[in-house]
């Protein structure tokens, strides 16, 4: 079947699930008179900018955006006017996954290379001996901002952020920004970095940053909980994307030479079923051969790690960013970097659509110590693994004790912090040296 036959079937096949949805649905509203305007309904105007003028070359792009919806299953999306038109600018990934359930490791995942055993939505924190992207980044002088829309300030630690309701002044409060969507603010390397944390930035600061010319050349941005379709439809956030992305698609401080733009869902909402989310890579940095087709390369949130390694010979972390078969460069990259991908077969692709079943440091149920990087690892980049300081090698991934279910000691793991869930039950972490 060609390409554009294969999505057209795949868009009447959702059509009905669209229709369905659609029924108590909220309707969007812009925040702002435009995305590069300050706005009283994100709380704290920004008066600071970044100051990166250098710019680092890539070999493909020499700026990645990476702007990230919500669960929201691959057919639904790509029976969406919006995403069509999109995809007629860019590379449809047809086989990208997110890597597990709920949304909060896949977050996490996309930043650090694994999402540690995590399972659910609530607040952790992990570590600064545990690596991430921005480490690999700073590395390199290459520079990076996250942009978190209605976060109520720069570097805001909290779970969540509760505030009028700008599309509906009479309706009750409403918590547009969560942590859990912002995964650089959980990494304590980030998050009690005092000159780190000032890049994790509001949609009040993109503005200034852009008007000003100081777009950092990697940035990740988290739409708040009605624009990204989390709490409520595809077509909600469509709006929203016509309101903040198309302007910016054609402006030269956001859009400019060699940027590639990746327009990813966390999850599909489906969880019986596997885990592939409709992702788009929009941008100049497409050639223009490419605009209008489709890649069905078997791609994850990993990919966004191992591709951004490739392009600027970054070290990786010895993570699931170094695990050839589900952390495949993007191909256009690949293909003029001379970057071999390892293929899969389609009956060998992983169910990414896991609930709960991993150990590791992040989970109470299944409770593991974090383990080093492995250092033998072999990333998309050049040079070898990154090490934070403070990380001990010995704790390989073998030499790890058994998973413990520490909720059985009423004690959650280490890296946990209240509020636990929203059903406001107390926390009680067991330190770490003494868990069960
Ligand atoms: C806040 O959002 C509402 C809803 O879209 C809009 O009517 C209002 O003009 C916005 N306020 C500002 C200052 O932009
Ligand atoms: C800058 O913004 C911060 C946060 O909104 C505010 O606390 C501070 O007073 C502002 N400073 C100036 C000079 O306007
Ligand atoms: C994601 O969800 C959709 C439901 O629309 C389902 O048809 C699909 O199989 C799931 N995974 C893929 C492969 O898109
Ligand atoms: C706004 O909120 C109020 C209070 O919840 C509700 O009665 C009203 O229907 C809402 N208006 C719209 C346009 O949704
Ligand atoms: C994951 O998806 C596969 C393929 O659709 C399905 O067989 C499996 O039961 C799903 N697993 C879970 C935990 O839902
Ligand atoms: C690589 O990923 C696959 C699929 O998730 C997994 O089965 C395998 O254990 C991973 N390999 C390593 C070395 O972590
Ligand atoms: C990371 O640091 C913590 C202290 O914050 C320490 O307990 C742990 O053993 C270290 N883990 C590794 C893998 O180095
Ligand atoms: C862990 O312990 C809790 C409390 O005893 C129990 O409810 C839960 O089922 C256990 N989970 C696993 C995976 O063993
Ligand atoms: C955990 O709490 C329950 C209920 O308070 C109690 O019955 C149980 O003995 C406690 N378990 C441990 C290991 O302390
Ligand atoms: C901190 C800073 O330089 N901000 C500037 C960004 O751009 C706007 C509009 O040009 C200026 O008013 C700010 O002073
Ligand atoms: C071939 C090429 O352009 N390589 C560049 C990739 O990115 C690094 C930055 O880490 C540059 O130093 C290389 O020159």
């Amino acid at each position: 079947m060609s390409p554009a036959s294969l999505l057209s079937t795949v868009l009447v096949a959702a059509a009905s699930v669209r229709l369905a949805a659609a029924a108590s649905a909220q309707v969007f509203s812009p925040p702002s008179k435009g995305p590069l305007v300050q706005t009283a309904n994100y709380t704290s105007f920004s008066n600071t900018t970044l100051h990166d003028h250098k710019v680092v070359k890539g070999k493909v792009f020499d700026r990645i955006i990476q702007v990230w919806l919500e669960n929201t299953d691959f057919d639904v999306a790509g029976s969406t006017p919006i995403f069509e038109s999109l995809s007629s600018q860019g590379i449809t990934f047809t086989n990208y996954h997110g890597v597990t359930h709920p949304s909060e490791p896949n977050y996490i995942a996309s930043v650090g290379g694994d999402f540690f055993g995590m399972a659910d939505d609530n607040m952790y924190h992990i570590p600064s001996n545990i690596s991430c992207v921005v480490d690999l980044l700073e590395d390199r002088g290459i520079s990076w901002a996250t942009y978190q829309e209605n976060m109520p300030g720069v570097g805001y630690y909290g779970y969540g952020y509760t505030q009028a309701n700008y599309i509906n002044s009479s309706a009750a409060a409403y918590t547009y920004y969560y942590r859990k969507h912002n995964p650089l603010m959980i990494y304590d390397s980030v998050a009690l970095n005092a000159e780190r944390v000032k890049r994790v930035r509001t949609f009040n600061d993109f503005a200034n940053d852009v008007v000003n010319g100081t777009l950092p050349q990697w940035t990740f941005i988290t739409p708040n909980m009605v624009n990204d379709a989390h709490d409520t439809t595809i077509d909600f956030a469509a709006d929203f994307l016509e309101y903040w992305l198309l302007p910016l698609l054609t402006d030269p401080r956001v859009n400019g030479e060699r940027t590639l733009i990746l327009l990813t869902f966390d999850e599909n909402e489906t969880y019986g079923i596997q885990n592939t989310v409709y992702t788009i890579a929009l941008g100049t940095a497409i050639p223009v051969n490419l605009r209008g087709t489709i890649d069905d390369t078997v791609y994850t949130h990993y990919s966004m790690l191992s591709t951004v390694q490739n392009n600027w010979s970054l070290k990786s972390l010895g993570r699931q960013d170094t695990n050839a078969s589900i952390a495949s460069v993007f191909d256009f990259v690949a293909k003029k970097t001379g970057h071999k991908n390892t293929p899969v077969a389609a009956n060998k692709v992983p169910h990414f659509n896991l609930t709960g079943v991993a150990g590791g440091p992040l989970t109470s149920a299944h409770y593991v110590p974090f383990s080093a990087p492995n250092i033998l690892a072999k990333g998309a980049g050049s040079g070898g693994v990154h090490l934070n300081k403070g990380i001990d090698l010995r704790l390989t991934e073998a030499k790890l004790p058994a998973p413990v279910n520490v909720t059985a000691h009423n004690t959650t793991t280490p890296w946990q912090m209240s509020p636990e869930t929203t059903s406001g039950k107390k926390v009680i972490p067991c330190a770490e040296a003494k868990c069960p």
